[in-house]
């Protein structure tokens, strides 16, 4: 069977890729001429455990091309970005863009899948109605599905195979449909329901561990003011048998569980109230570690700060949406003192000018350590006994 795969990023090049080395003849499709490129010489431009050799041996194999435009195939899936926009509005527009784009090379018979987050009523009202009006009869014979994404970043590969999928069809054929394919390569239950369904479980799954992850920060601020150490009281909480708190951070990043929690907000706003709150709670922290820092500043004539880590999280280099660059950018524009950066997962970056986590620590009077990277797990609070250190992650012992 033949698969067209729209966007090449941390979704599609993963799903495309494994789908090479599964027997499908996979044809991937994105707007960049340079990832393209890269994907047809066997290269990957995004880093992710085990992603390059797998991309490899499916384009060394000649299962896995890539191009600018689709082509005719079986099966279409659609892995392109769904950010919000202006005031925490969806917006759809790279998934419309992807649905006109295969419009004319769909045929009867054929299997569109959405695998992008969507807000709920996105895979009928606008995939499906985008294919209707171009003359498809998503009714009987084009069978249009929503399969959200559910891997971590970081374990991208394994969780392709090994987690749960959720396939809501417009219809109960389309949804039988993809279930036999999804069979083929997924090593977990693959579970049937409608499509607003399946829309709402992603954007539940996201907005349940940010509403945790507000709980695990709203404490942090608590256990501040009463001086009481948040990683100490929730490990002890954790303890009961029914409680599962997270780990407070310097805010929540990422593509994911920073926005679709608004899709829900955008759709259900009176409703939404804890989710909403959440949303702010943690987009708040940023603010909170850096007026922490000012603080701290202050007690210095010349303060050096040295802040480990950029990227949303722990052992990826994925700086998009990140707290960490927030904080980073502010300090800076505050002129708070000479900033220091360190981020061992990248060699180089156009606007900051990184350092080694070593030189970064020795030079300065604040440590802020920002990241959980393995790297900066070796750090021992002994070794830092001189220097002020703000530990948002609670990693420095
Ligand atoms: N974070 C905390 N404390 C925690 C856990 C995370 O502050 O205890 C922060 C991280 O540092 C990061 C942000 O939250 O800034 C998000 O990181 P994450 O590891 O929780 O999630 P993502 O964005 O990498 O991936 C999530 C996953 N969703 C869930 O676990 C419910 C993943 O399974 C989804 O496929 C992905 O979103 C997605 O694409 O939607």
């Amino acid at each position: 069977k033949t698969i067209c795969v729209i966007g090449l990023g941390y979704i599609g090049l993963p799903t495309a890729s494994l789908l090479g080395t599964k027997g499908y003849q996979v044809y991937g499709v994105d707007t960049s001429a340079h990832v393209v490129d890269t994907i047809n010489q066997g290269k990957i431009h995004i880093v992710e455990p085990d992603l390059d050799i797998l991309v490899k041996s499916a384009v060394q194999a000649g299962n896995l091309c890539a191009g600018l435009q689709p082509k005719e195939a079986d099966i279409f899936i659609i892995a392109v970005p769904t950010p919000f926009k202006g005031d925490h509005e969806p917006d759809l527009s790279y998934v419309e863009a992807a649905t006109q784009m295969i419009a004319p090379y769909v045929k009867p018979g054929n299997l569109v899948i959405l695998e992008s987050t969507s807000p709920v009523g996105t895979t009928d009202g606008v995939v499906a109605k985008i294919l209707r009006d171009a003359g498809h009869d998503v009714d009987k014979d084009v069978f249009v599905v929503h399969c959200p994404e559910r891997v971590l970043p970081g374990r991208i590969l394994t969780e392709l195979v090994e987690n749960d999928r959720i396939i809501g069809g417009i219809n109960e054929l389309a949804t039988q449909m993809a279930i036999e394919f999804y069979q083929t390569f997924v090593r977990g239950e693959v579970l049937a329901t409608d499509s607003r369904t399946a829309e709402m479980t992603k954007l539940t799954e996201n907005s349940f561990r940010d509403v945790n992850i507000a709980f695990a920060n709203e404490l942090s601020l608590i256990c501040d003011k009463e001086g009481i150490n948040v990683w100490n009281l929730i490990a002890l909480a954790n303890r009961h048998p029914r409680v599962n708190i997270l780990n407070p951070g310097p805010g929540v990043g990422g593509h994911c569980i920073a926005v679709d929690p608004w899709f829900i907000v955008a759709r259900a706003p009176e409703q939404a109230r804890l989710i909403r709150t959440a949303r702010e709670v943690n987009d708040h922290k940023p603010e909170w570690v850096i007026a922490k820092v000012k603080s701290s500043a202050d007690k210095f004539k010349h303060p050096v700060i040295g802040c480990l880590g950029l990227s949303f999280k722990a052992d990826v280099d994925d700086l998009r949406e990140s707290p960490s660059v927030e904080i980073v950018r502010k300090l800076i524009k505050a002129n708070v003192g000479e900033i220091l950066i360190s981020e061992p997962t990248l060699s180089k970056h156009s606007e900051f000018n990184l350092l080694p986590y070593e030189e970064v620590v020795a030079k300065s009077d604040i440590v802020l350590l920002l990241v959980d990277h393995k790297q900066f797990r070796k750090l021992k609070a002994a070794d830092l006994k001189e220097k002020i250190l703000i530990d948002t992650r609670g990693i420095i012992a």
